[in-house]
């Protein structure tokens, strides 16, 4: 399968799904733009996922294209997730773009990885992951997870991530997450 890197399509395609930003609830700290976004930008798209699943397979894979853009200071990201499946970890390469991926453990230790062309990060099992494009370009992705692993986007829209990524002086910068609790 061939995998255009600068834009994620990908063929055949079993399945995809869209976020656009009224889908990411309260994902973004200022509510305030965000609701500004949605009408004066027309709820812009945050990212799409494509992905191919083979009946009989553990193993599915896909790619995941975000859009540049930023809500206050804080850089478009994905919703994050843990896997239901607390044994199940995933792959990520990314193929074009620039940015971080954020990772959180269940007992609270943060790890933040470089998404660049050529980068490819292991989540451990357990750990949630949210991406996010710190760049001016679309960021795209390719993931590997085993069918079963399940998305689990509760914890972390209740109480968000401990650590948050926003634009200092055109600089990404990892900051505590004030509103965490
Ligand atoms: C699934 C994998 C990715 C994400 C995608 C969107 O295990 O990690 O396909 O689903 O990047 O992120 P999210 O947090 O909205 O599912
Ligand atoms: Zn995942």
């Amino acid at each position: 399968m061939q995998i255009d890197a600068a834009t994620g399509a990908m063929s055949p395609v079993t399945g995809r799904f869209s976020r656009r930003l009224s889908d990411l609830g309260d994902a973004f700290r200022d509510m305030q733009a965000c609701r500004r976004a949605i009408i004066d930008r027309d709820d812009p798209l945050v990212y799409e996922v494509a992905e191919f699943k083979q009946a009989g397979s553990d193993l599915f894979f896909g790619t995941t294209t975000m859009q540049p853009g930023k809500i206050g200071d804080e850089f478009f990201m994905t919703r994050g997730h843990f896997h239901q499946r607390p044994d199940m970890g995933e792959v990520y390469c990314t193929q074009s773009g620039r940015g971080l991926l954020l990772l959180e453990s269940r007992d609270g230790r943060s790890e933040t990885v470089e998404m660049r062309r050529g980068s490819c990060a292991f989540i451990p099992p357990d750990w949630a992951h949210r991406s996010i494009n710190t760049g001016s370009d679309q960021l795209v992705f390719t993931w590997f997870c085993n069918v079963l692993a399940g998305n689990d986007y509760a914890s972390i829209a209740r109480r968000g991530m401990r650590k948050l990524v926003v634009d200092r002086a055109g600089k990404a910068e990892v900051i505590d997450n004030p509103a965490w609790v």
